[in-house]
């Protein structure tokens, strides 16, 4: 098979296919072990439609009618099969050159899962250990045939058979391993396949639609809709593969300073009394002006009336509660509380969590950032006191209790564009949870304060849009904006940075009208 130079190159484009099968087994398996949306391959496909000019993609459907996804998702593996194999043929003569081909087949696939919506860094994972495989397994399976090629050119009238043999058992225990890796990440994905079956088939009873309340949403384009759409909703957390628990399998221990401690299931929990609402999240790291903010209707039961049900003891101030992958954060008592509608969510947007939101069961607290308050798949929850334990975040320096600061966002127009002179409509989002937003101003150039319209909301847990029209002459602006809450607290211009408990100053733009 190596022994003479025409069958040579074959081996060669073997040993790039094998080497990129096992990158692409490779990447498989760590896409599905970090449960990432798709991957790679799928992501490439999903680019080339996104990219097809309209008219172009339509012409094509017309041709090929309803095969054209099976037909480019082979297009794509096509091409991707016929230049790892000139890949393989590259490395021959210049290794360098083969391995810029794979970087920049990677390179490629990492530009396609970023370009899907709601990736992120993670989503990279697969396509580096991919490339990391595809390199490392190329340059082992081809060594034996560089040997091989310095034996011929030293004058051997044929290949070294230890040569040939190691090639063949090189690319054989490749093309094994991969296909066995590639099974066990099916095998592995199933796991988290079954939780996804049962809790599309799973029916919460008593969870409403949400229906946006008339007036809270204005419409404005380029401003995030009023309620946040699930698959757009921000996503924070310390995992790299979601926790995939079965309903049935979930279990709640309350326990600590308490009379008498609970131990539910996922039936108990949804039987009993439950409450509904419209609360927006948000995170500590938002920066000024950042998108880490989302709001959904939620749907649970009452954390007061669980803790009242267990009957908390004197002394206590905090609960600690602790996710199924053993995250965990502080809580305060008395927010939990106080009469806001903190619950122990099963609901997001009239539907069971989504699994990286925290199915089957999260707690949302109105009024704190996520890292004190908003446990994804939590299974226990200590009453106890804040002197007693640390958290996550704690001790890696943030805030103790974590309440929201008020803040308020510039949506449109976007920092740094160019807009018609004249009459400017700007428009964003404020929110101050637990209190409510009372007034929003924004100002130009450092001028004057003046007052934004404000959309109505249905309570003082949600996010405010609002609207405002400003004259701007030619030339560039500043624009800047500020929220007061109903406390009549004005959002201060101080800047400070996300740590340790949250950012303050003006979303400040610049613009050019002309
Ligand atoms: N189990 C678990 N829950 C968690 C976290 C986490 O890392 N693990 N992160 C928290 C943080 S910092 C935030 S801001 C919110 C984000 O919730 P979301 O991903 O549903 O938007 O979840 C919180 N709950
Ligand atoms: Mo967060």
């Amino acid at each position: 098979m190596i022994g003479s130079m025409s069958t040579s190159t074959r081996a060669w484009s073997l040993a790039g296919l094998v080497a990129g099968g096992a990158g692409l087994s490779a990447s498989y398996v760590v896409a599905t072990l970090l449960a990432v949306r798709e991957s790679p391959v799928v992501a490439v496909a999903g680019g080339v439609v996104s990219l097809t000019p309209g008219p172009v993609a339509e012409f094509l459907i017309g041709l090929v009618g309803r095969a054209d996804k099976p037909l480019l998702l082979g297009g794509v593996v096509l091409v991707v099969l016929v230049v790892l194999a000139w890949s393989g043929r590259l490395a021959r003569r210049r290794w360098w050159a083969a391995v810029a081909v794979l970087a920049a087949l990677a390179v490629v696939g990492g530009i396609a899962v970023l370009a899907r919506r709601g990736t992120g860094v993670v989503d990279l994972v697969p396509v580096a250990a991919g490339l990391l495989v595809w390199v490392g397994t190329l340059s082992v399976l081809t060594e034996p045939l560089r040997r091989t090629e310095e034996a011929l050119a030293a004058g051997a009238s044929e290949a070294p058979a230890s040569s040939r043999r190691t090639f063949l058992i090189g690319t054989g225990a490749v093309v094994g391993v991969s296909a066995v890796a590639a099974l066990a990440g099916r095998l592995a994905g199933s796991g988290r396949r079954a939780v996804e079956q049962s809790r599309a088939l799973l029916r919460i009873p008593r969870v409403s639609e949400p229906a946006v309340p008339a007036g809270a949403d204005l419409g404005i384009e380029g401003v995030p809709p009023w309620m946040t759409p699930v698959e757009d909703f921000y996503r924070i957390d310390t995992s790299l593969a979601p926790p995939a628990i079965e309903p049935g399998a979930w279990r709640l221990r309350v326990h600590g300073l308490v009379d008498r401690e609970l131990d539910l299931g996922f039936d108990d929990l949804v039987a009993r009394e439950r409450t509904e609402s419209w609360v927006t999240l948000n995170c500590v790291s938002n920066p000024v002006g950042g998108t880490l903010v989302g709001n959904a209707w939620w749907s649970g039961v009452r954390l007061a009336d669980l803790l009242e049900e267990a009957g908390v003891q004197d002394g206590a101030d905090a609960l600690l509660q602790t996710s199924e992958d053993g995250w965990t954060c502080g809580t305060p008592l008395s927010v939990v509380t106080d009469g806001r509608e903190a619950m122990l969510a099963v609901a997001m947007n009239g539907r069971p969590l989504p699994i990286e939101h925290g199915f089957p069961v999260r707690t949302i607290v109105p009024g704190l950032y996520g890292y004190v308050s908003a446990t994804k798949w939590v299974v226990d929850i200590e009453v106890t006191r804040f002197a007693d334990f640390t958290a996550y975040w704690t001790e890696r320096g943030w805030g103790e209790q974590g309440p929201v600061k008020i803040a308020s966002r510039i949506d449109v127009p976007r920092g740094g564009s160019t807009v018609p002179a004249g009459r400017v409509r700007i428009g964003g989002t404020a929110w101050a949870q637990g209190i409510g937003i009372e007034a929003v101003e924004v100002a130009v150039d450092g001028g004057a304060w003046q007052a934004a319209e404000l959309a109505s909301v249905p309570n003082e847990d949600c996010w405010v849009q609002w609207l405002a029209a400003v004259d701007l002459s030619a030339g560039r602006h500043q624009l800047r904006v500020r929220a007061t809450d109903a406390d009549g607290e004005v959002q201060t211009g101080v800047l400070r940075d996300v740590l340790p408990d949250g950012a303050t100053g003006w979303h400040t733009i610049d613009v050019t009208a002309d």
